[in-house]
């Protein structure tokens, strides 16, 4: 019993929750590159923003146009804001299943067979427990998806999207995939399904009953394989638990504009001490340091150093923010919000053999 959990327009619903003056309005997160005022593209976009056609990846300007007649919120990508619910989420997670393996920000795929012994009655409870909870303490909606492996769960956390439960027991697995046009099925892009329309494949069904030798022109030898299975709905990918986070930041706006590096470091530590006590209790060791500039005019620049090896060490992080800040603030003059960013975040268990501490 596989479910796949995923959070509805997930950066642009935590800004609905911060501001819930902006619910009634399309909202687009945006990614600013700040060259001119509109550069850049859209992270992503509430549900009242996608049916004017604005969706994740477009220029900015492009959903600016699309949005012209009405009212709507642009909001600058603020990701230490999604991170905390993000993690409070999957902690809640992995509570209440089997395994967890986080597969984004705002996405898992869990297994749930012991828990419910294999009941589909027992899922469906546990499911809408898990959609309750999450809405009472973050209020947040998710789509979640139950089948008995990972690709059939998948495709339907997708199917009632958003605020959708969907389960789908072994016995109507093809029912339910056989509909579907074939770009829903996790792997295959634009360019495999505009190959697989020109050879008049559109739905999964379509794929399912396709002769092999096709496939193998379309996706190669290897894929094709794993296509013509997965198409049927046949997949025998355990769960693995993972968690997501290679990278945690924490994000502060200075008391006024400034690129006085001493008066940056002293309103920065804090947050410095705050990130490195997050690393220690999730035991995670880390790669590499970023210091986060975001100018007056909310474009963002950013400075890293690789460390030789992944630390746990407060002091790689204080000893190596000066440096990167001042480097940073040269070229950008005044800063309004400062950061600071560990990121190849691995399990400090998992450096414990020589070999690895070498490495
Ligand atoms: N994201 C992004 N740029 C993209 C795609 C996604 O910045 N091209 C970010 C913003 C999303 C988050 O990742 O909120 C999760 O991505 P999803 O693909 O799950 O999209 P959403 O959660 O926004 O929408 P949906 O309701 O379709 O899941
Ligand atoms: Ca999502």
């Amino acid at each position: 019993m596989v479910g796949h959990f995923d959070l509805d327009y997930f950066f642009a619903q935590v800004e609905e929750v911060h501001d819930p003056s902006s619910r009634k309005l399309p909202v687009v997160v945006c990614v600013y590159s700040g060259r001119t005022e509109d550069s850049g593209v859209v992270s992503t976009a509430n549900y009242k923003a996608r049916e004017f056609g604005v969706k994740s990846g477009m220029p900015i300007s492009v959903a600016k146009r699309r949005l012209m007649e009405t009212e709507a919120r642009f909001l600058p990508m603020r990701r230490e804001l999604y991170e905390a619910p993000s993690e409070r989420i999957m902690s809640l997670l992995r509570a209440e299943t089997d395994a967890l393996e986080q597969t984004g920000i705002d996405e898992a795929f869990f297994d749930i067979t012991a828990k419910t012994g294999g009941d589909f009655g027992a899922a469906t409870v546990l499911a809408s427990s898990i959609k309750r909870q999450v809405l009472q303490r973050e209020k947040l909606t998710c789509s979640i998806g139950i089948g008995p492996n990972k690709i059939v769960a998948k495709l339907a956390s997708d199917f009632a999207k958003p605020d959708g439960l969907t389960l789908v027991p072994p016995e109507e697995v093809n029912d339910f995939m056989n509909p579907l046009p074939v770009d829903k099925l996790y792997g295959i892009g634009s360019k495999s399904s505009t190959l697989l329309r020109e050879r008049g494949i559109t739905t999964i069904a379509d794929l399912a009953g396709a002769d092999p030798q096709l496939l193998e022109g379309v996706f190669g030898h290897k894929l094709a394989a794993h296509f013509h299975n997965a198409a049927r709905g046949v997949d025998e990918e355990p769960v693995t638990p993972r968690t997501e986070a290679t990278q945690l930041s924490r994000i502060i706006t200075l008391k006024k504009d400034t690129q006085d590096v001493g008066e940056i470091l002293a309103q920065l530590n804090p947050a410095i001490e705050d990130l490195h006590n997050r690393l220690m209790e999730k035991k995670l060791a880390f790669r590499s340091v970023s210091v986060i500039g975001i100018l007056p005019n909310l474009s963002i620049r950013t400075r890293t150093k690789s460390l030789e090896i992944p630390t746990v060490q407060l002091s790689p992080l204080t000893d190596t923010a000066p440096a990167l800040l001042s480097s940073l603030t040269s070229e950008t003059g005044v800063l309004r919000r400062v950061g600071i960013r560990v990121s190849g975040l691995e399990t400090a268990e998992e450096q414990s053999s020589l070999a690895d501490f070498l490495r």
